[in-house]
């Protein structure tokens, strides 16, 4: 009996070999169809692939959405993906993209190192590449035609100032929890490095506990409920966004301490919910972080695409928010 069926287990094993095989030839004609190689996608659209970094916040949402949007109106074709808060993925992804030959590549790199081998690679194939949101810490500038984002430095300033100035009559040392962001990410090393150097302006303020909640709301909660057990005396919370604050709130409320006066509270994003929360009085000062980077980015990939010349650094504008702006700013509020 087995002897019997062995020869027909290998004839279907070859057969299968063959099938995919020729799914394989099939996929590859229908790549280099689409691929273009720098002619446009079936209907002659530019392609962009974009790297998105994750979903982990209301500010990430916001800046998809955007980017679709965007894609959409300006006759795109986009090739998107999640990464999932991996830089794994995200070389993977690129890869990708690369071997599709899609026109220009955009991400939003998660960390700021580790990406000089991938970009080089687009580059070797003649992909040009754009970051958006966030930076790389790459020598070589050559790598990418140019940087569309915020000043992430600024932003952690601007709420270090805001503290100077709101704190500027209190006696005694005023001791502030910061929840980082995503540990190696470009806005949770420059939100530190901003915030740290305004408020080396007054001694008094004094960082007594900096971790990352990994952007997260989750990791906000869990990382504050920490930071309340641990330390009976805080003042302050300086959380790099929204959502991590959003987190937090739960666990000072829990705590039985009241958010907003108990411990005055500073983000960064001013996203609809972090937004609301300054306008009920639970945060105290958002600095703005604007997702919409959509647009632009359509605008910069058509550029770069025609081989023109773009800035190497393009800066989006900010604003800052108390809890009477917020109000007043609410109804309008985009994201
Ligand atoms: O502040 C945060 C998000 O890179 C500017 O990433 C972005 C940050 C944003 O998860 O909410």
């Amino acid at each position: 009996m087995r002897n019997m069926r062995m020869p027909m287990a290998r004839r279907r094993a070859m057969a299968v070999v063959a099938a995919v095989l020729l799914a394989g030839a099939v996929a590859a004609c229908g790549n280099s169809d689409t691929g273009s190689g720098g002619d446009g996608g079936d209907d002659g659209k530019l392609v962009l692939g974009f790297s998105q970094v994750g979903a982990e916040s209301g500010w990430r949402t916001a800046n998809t959405n955007s980017i679709k949007e965007a894609a959409t109106e300006a006759g795109i074709e986009l090739k998107f993906d999640d990464a999932q808060q991996k830089q794994e993925n995200q070389i993977k992804a690129i890869r990708n993209y690369i071997q599709q030959k899609v026109d220009v590549i955009a991400f939003s790199p998660v960390v700021e190192s580790g990406w000089d081998t991938v970009l080089k690679e687009a580059k070797d194939a003649g992909i040009p590449v754009i970051l958006t949101d966030r930076a790389v810490d790459s020598a070589d500038k050559s790598l990418y035609k140019t940087f569309l984002g915020s000043d992430f430095v600024k932003e952690g300033r601007l709420s270090g100032e805001w503290l100077v100035e709101n704190k500027k009559d209190a006696t005694g040392d005023v001791n502030i929890v910061e929840l980082q962001g995503t540990t190696g990410s470009a806005p949770a090393n420059d939100r530190k490095k901003g915030f740290a150097e305004a408020i080396a302006a007054d001694p008094k303020l004094k960082v007594i506990a900096s971790q990352s909640g990994d952007f997260t709301r989750a990791g906000g909660k869990q990382v504050m409920e920490q930071f309340l057990k641990a330390h009976p005396k805080i003042d302050v919370l300086f959380a790099h966004n929204d959502d991590m604050g959003l987190g937090a709130l739960e666990a000072i409320t829990a705590a039985g301490k009241e958010p907003g006066k108990d411990i005055t509270i500073i983000t960064i994003d001013a996203v609809k919910d972090g937004m609301q929360a300054l306008a009920d009085g639970k945060f105290n000062f958002i600095a703005e972080c604007s997702p919409l980077l959509g647009p632009q980015l359509m605008d910069l990939a058509k550029k770069v695409h025609a081989g023109e010349e773009v800035p190497p650094r393009i800066e989006t504008e900010e604003t800052t928010f108390t809890q009477e702006q917020a109000k007043e700013a609410l109804p309008n509020r985009k994201y």
